[in-house]
């Protein structure tokens, strides 16, 4: 009688241990750990004035103003520029490769609209 209830059992272990195929094989590409994050351009300012993303994240800035604005790296946009936000639309991403701090502005209203994004290293 004992091995009658001991049946069930190896059933499940053969179906466990069968071979999985080729499902198991690694994936080259890692699913990316970076993230997209959007900067709201507001009517003379920019929200969050001060961000704070790791390198390799992309930053979108949105404008919800009535007029047009840019994020325009303080120097002189070398860094990078978004060029004319138009009111409704948002920028092209920016993608931060390296630490640092980077301060910007918007070329239309000048410094008096300004804001910084800090890149930090990525966790390991
Ligand atoms: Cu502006």
């Amino acid at each position: 009688m004992k091995y009658l209830f001991l049946f069930p059992a190896a059933c499940v272990l053969i179906l466990v241990g069968s071979p999985r195929g080729s499902a198991a094989e690694q994936n080259g590409d890692n699913p990316s750990e970076t993230k997209a994050i959007t900067v709201t351009a507001k009517s003379l300012s920019f929200d969050p004035k001060k961000l704070e993303v790791h390198v390799g994240d992309t930053v979108v800035w949105t404008n919800q103003a009535r007029t047009k604005h840019t994020a325009t790296s303080d120097d002189e946009g070398k860094t990078f520029d978004t060029n004319e936000i138009a009111p409704g639309k948002s920028s092209k991403s920016v993608k931060f490769e390296r630490e640092g701090e980077f301060r910007y502005h918007c070329k239309v209203h000048g410094k008096t609209m300004s804001g910084t994004i800090v890149v930090k290293a990525r966790a390991k």
